[in-house]
């Protein structure tokens, strides 16, 4: 079944210049990138996205991170496409914990825990379905993705926005 997926190239893996080699490992799947971004973290962001880890202990460092406060202010932002997207993804990543992953998954190569006790993984990836979906539509709005994946609705909006000068 085709699935999208969400990718987050977290604050580290940009800042160690792992871009290229994420990507590269990521085409292992041929699966199709359907939408990509590059993203300042606001804190609201940050926590909306983590909402179902509000009660851990690691919850504040977990935001510090995600929004670059340890490594730079950016993330990289993809929906993939295709059969089965959302485990091809998982299993290329490898294990939340570092430590414990495959070692040539991309967490096992490229993650760390520091001192602190941060599990620096480099990257992150839709879990499910339902996470996917809540996930892409925090991230992309329907214009951003090169298809609509989900139903959209028509509204005006008659705010001020900027425009190049
Ligand atoms: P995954 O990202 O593999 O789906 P989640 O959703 O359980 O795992 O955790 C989200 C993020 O929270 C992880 N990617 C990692 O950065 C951080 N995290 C998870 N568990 C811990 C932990 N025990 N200590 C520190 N950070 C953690």
């Amino acid at each position: 079944m085709n699935q999208a997926t969400l990718v987050l190239i977290k604050p580290d893996g940009l800042k160690k210049s792992l871009t290229g080699n994420i990507l590269t490992r990521l085409s292992e799947t041929k699966l199709d990138i359907v939408g990509a971004r590059i993203v300042k973290v606001s804190r609201d962001l940050a926590q909306k996205h983590y909402a179902m880890l509000k009660d851990k202990p690691f919850f504040e460092d977990l935001l510090k991170y995600l929004m670059g406060e340890y490594h730079k202010k950016k993330v990289m932002a993809l929906v993939y496409y295709g059969e089965d997207a959302i485990q091809k993804v998982r299993d290329i990543c490898g294990a939340t914990n570092p430590e414990e992953a495959d070692p040539v998954s991309i967490r096992g190569a490229y993650g760390r825990i520091t001192t602190k006790g941060v599990y620096e993984n480099v990257i992150h990836a839709s879990a499910n379905p339902e996470e996917s979906e809540r996930e892409i539509k925090l991230w992309f709005s329907p214009d951003e993705i090169i298809f609509d994946l989900y139903n959209t609705t028509a509204v005006k909006k008659s705010i001020e926005t900027r425009v190049w000068a």
